[in-house]
This record gives structure tokens, C-alpha cells and sequence, in this order.
């Protein structure tokens, strides 16, 4: 029996901040896990040093599913997303650990391959329709095979979803920036671009928009009708889904496919939504949604319903998430799409993953485990620099969803 015998978490900002969980135990294997949490970083840094790496010492490193219900059940306060993310990082960690001591890649402990690669969709944005235009056809000409487009709606500063430099970040201030939102405007913008952007490129590839739990219900539906022909992959976050049942409505309203889940943390925020059909693609994340472990669990239940898979891979999933995600995309039967943004250049200098792109896809490596590095020493030259999501205001002053 191998135990764990040192936890250390790494806080490091190489273009963006990231919190990494190192085990190492008592054979001397290491394992990475994420524990990034967008403008939260130092709470999930926190519940693991203050409150989870007492418990790891001296634990059986080779128990993964024991591990993870301790850390659920053991804390009485279960589920939210400063909990789930740290118990992802130790979950993911061990699989890491686990697929180094066997000497396979992670795929390989979960049945093994059922595809070559993980489909991807890239980020293509525009301050103007113009420039989303060319960002359309870049991703074309680099060989993505499904593409989400989001443009900047005129006169509302800061849109979601829009790319400021080279690199899509949203958090981006000290404080956070606070951004304007007017619904009938995006809902009048939204499908004539979309609309240019099949005129212009034709139906031979996946088109994807992102919402951002901007609409009501009603809205949403009126929304996906509009949208039918252009027969998009997805239509995603449509509105908040606290309320699960709200779906019902959406639903009922168009034959535009639905995809949730980015802030989702366990199965119980979209038992629901799957078990009633509600949505075509579940979204949720390794890192926010309790590991590989729960996360597969998550996509095996979907799989019973015909919901497919579409993970969320934004820049604040670190390289360590992004694999693991990818590990897992290609075991699952239900696999759709996997979201992928390229990391900044900075960040490889910390991270060294070892997935490819090829041919719209990615690829894990053969490596043994997850197939990442991390340089510490490079992670000891970026420190923690504090950054905020923006908060979105109605031009009457009141606060949005953002
Ligand atoms: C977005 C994210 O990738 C997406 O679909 O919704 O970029 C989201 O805004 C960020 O992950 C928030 O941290
Ligand atoms: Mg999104």
C-alpha cells in the first residue's frame, strides 16, 4: 500500500492564476490536480491546505473512490463549488498517481480508448462582425472542425465572450469591471450574425453560440426558434438553471440543442435536466464537478438519457484539468465536444502538457497518467495576482446575470 505523503498546493499566475494540488506518496509517485476556481482561487487553495491536506497524510493513495466519499461525506457540508473544486484536484490527482504506478495513461484505467481523439470547438470573436468574420475562417484554416462564434453587440461595452487581446480572459481587474447588458438589443444582433456567419461559410461545419445565462425562459425560446435553421451544434447556457425545471419551457419552445453546465459542481444540479431530456449536451468540468470520478459518473447517467457530453475548457481549466478532461472525452460512449482555448504561451512555461491538436481534435499521450509537468520553480516566478469575473448591469443600474 503506497500512502500519500506530502500535499502541497501551488498558487501561480503564468498569464492567468491557477491552484495546483501535488501529491506525493510514500513510493515516491507524484500526481496533479487542478483546483482553479475563477476569482475564487484562494478559497479552494484554502479548504485544501487549512482543511484537506490533514486528512490526505498518511492515506491510502491506491483507494480513489473511498477518498472521494470521505471528502463528500466526511465534510457534512456537501456540494458548492469551493468544495467540489478541491475535492476534484485530490481526485484527479490520484488518477495521475494511478495511472503513473501502472504505467498507463489515465484512458487506459478507464476502459480504454473509444475514439482516436476528442473533437474540439475553438473560440472564434469579434469586436465587430467583420472581425468575428476572420476569426471564423482562422479557425477554419487551423483545421477546427466546430466553431463557437460571439461578437461584441453594438453599443454595449465589454460583451461576454469577446476576445480582448490574444487570449480570452474575462477576468481581467483588480476590481470587477462592471459591463452593460441589454437583452432585445443582443436578441437582434445575435441571429443576424450568426446568420452571415452560415451565408458566409455554409453548413459543413459545427456552429456553436454561448449564451452566458443571459435570458429569461421566454426569451431563451424565442431565441432558439429564430436559430432553427441555422441548425446550430448548440445553444448554450440559455438562462440560469437553478431551476431546473425552467428547461421544461425552452424545451417545449424550440428544436435548437441545449447545453448546460459550466458552473455545475455536482450530479444533483443536473439530475433533472438530464433525467427529463431538458438538454441535448452536458457541460460540466473535471475541475468544477468533483474530479473524474463524479465527472464520469455525470456523463454515465447522461449517456442512459441521450445526453451528450461537451465539457467546458476555458483558460482557467489549467493544462493538468484540460487533460484530465480529455483522458475522459475519449473512454465515454456519449462523447460530443470538448470546449478548448488555447492557454497563453506563458503558461506552458509553467504547465508542459502533453495532449496534441490534430486535425480538430485533441489527443492525450501515452505518458502515464494525465502526461503533465509542472516546473515549480517557473510556478515560484508568477505569483498570485488577484482578478475578478465582471459583474453585468442593466442600463437602469441593476445587476444582471453576468
Ligand atoms: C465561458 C467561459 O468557456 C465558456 O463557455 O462561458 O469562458 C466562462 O466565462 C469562464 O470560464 C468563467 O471563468
Ligand atoms: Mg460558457
Amino acid at each position: 500500500m503506497a500512502t500519500i505523503t506530502d500535499a502541497k498546493v501551488i498558487v501561480t499566475s503564468p498569464g492567468r492564476n491557477f491552484v495546483t494540488l501535488k501529491l506525493t506518496t510514500s513510493d515516491g509517485v507524484t500526481g496533479l490536480g487542478d483546483a482553479t476556481l475563477n476569482g475564487r482561487e484562494l478559497a479552494a487553495a484554502s479548504y485544501l491546505k487549512d482543511h484537506l491536506v490533514p486528512l490526505l497524510i498518511g492515506r491510502d493513495a491506491d483507494r480513489i473512490e473511498d477518498m472521494w466519499q470521505y471528502l463528500y461525506k466526511g465534510a457534512y457540508w456537501r456540494r458548492g463549488p469551493v468544495t467540489m473544486t478541491a475535492i476534484s484536484a485530490v481526485d484527479t490527482a490520484l488518477w495521475d498517481i494511478k495511472g503513473k504506478v501502472a504505467g498507463m495513461p489515465v484512458y487506459d484505467l478507464l476502459g480504454g480508448r473509444a475514439r482516436e481523439g476528442a473533437m474540439v470547438y475553438g473560440h472564434a470573436s469579434g469586436v465587430t462582425v467583420s472581425e468575428l468574420v476572420d476569426d471564423v475562417a482562422r479557425f477554419m484554416d487551423l483545421g477546427y472542425r466546430a466553431i463557437r462564434a460571439q461578437s461584441a453587440v453594438p453599443g454595449l461595452a465589454g460583451t461576454y465572450g469577446v476576445r480582448k487581446g490574444t487570449i480570452y480572459e474575462p477576468a481581467a481587474a483588480a476590481l470587477p469591471e462592471e459591463q452593460l447588458w441589454d437583452t432585445e438589443k443582443y436578441l437582434d444582433f445575435a441571429p443576424r450574425y450568426l446568420t452571415e456567419i452560415r451565408e458566409k461559410f455554409g453548413f459543413d461545419f459545427h456552429l456553436l453560440h454561448d449564451v452566458h445565462h443571459r435570458l429569461t425562459p421566454t426569451e431563451a425560446g424565442r431565441l432558439g426558434q429564430r436559430l432553427e435553421d441555422l441548425r446550430l451544434f448548440w445553444m448554450e447556457d440559455p438562462s440560469p438553471a437553478e431551476l431546473q425545471e425552467n428547461f421544461r419551457q425552452i424545451r417545449q419552445a424550440t428544436t435548437t440543442p441545449i447545453a448546460v453546465g459550466e458552473v455545475f459542481n455536482s450530479i444533483w444540479d443536473c439530475q433533472q435536466l438530464i433525467t427529463e431530456r431538458l438538454i441535448d449536451y452536458i457541460r460540466c468540468s473535471v475541475v468544477h464537478a468533483g474530479g473524474i470520478t463524479h465527472l464520469r459518473r455525470i456523463f454515465n447517467l447522461a449517456e442512459l438519457y441521450q445526453v451528450r457530453t461537451g465539457s467546458h475548457g476555458a483558460t482557467d481549466l489549467s493544462p493538468v484539468s484540460m487533460s484530465a478532461a480529455v483522458h475522459l472525452d475519449v473512454t465515454v460512449p456519449n462523447f460530443g465536444v470538448q470546449e478548448y482555448m488555447e492557454h497563453a504561451p506563458v503558461t506552458h512555461e509553467v504547465f508542459r502538457p502533453t495532449y496534441q491538436l490534430r486535425d480538430g481534435a485533441l489527443h492525450p499521450s501515452d505518458a502515464p497518467g494525465l502526461g503533465v509537468e509542472l516546473d515549480e520553480d517557473a510556478a515560484a516566478r508568477f505569483p498570485y495576482d488577484p482578478k475578478y469575473l465582471p459583474v453585468g448591469r442593466r442600463s437602469d443600474g441593476s445587476v444582471h446575470d453576468w
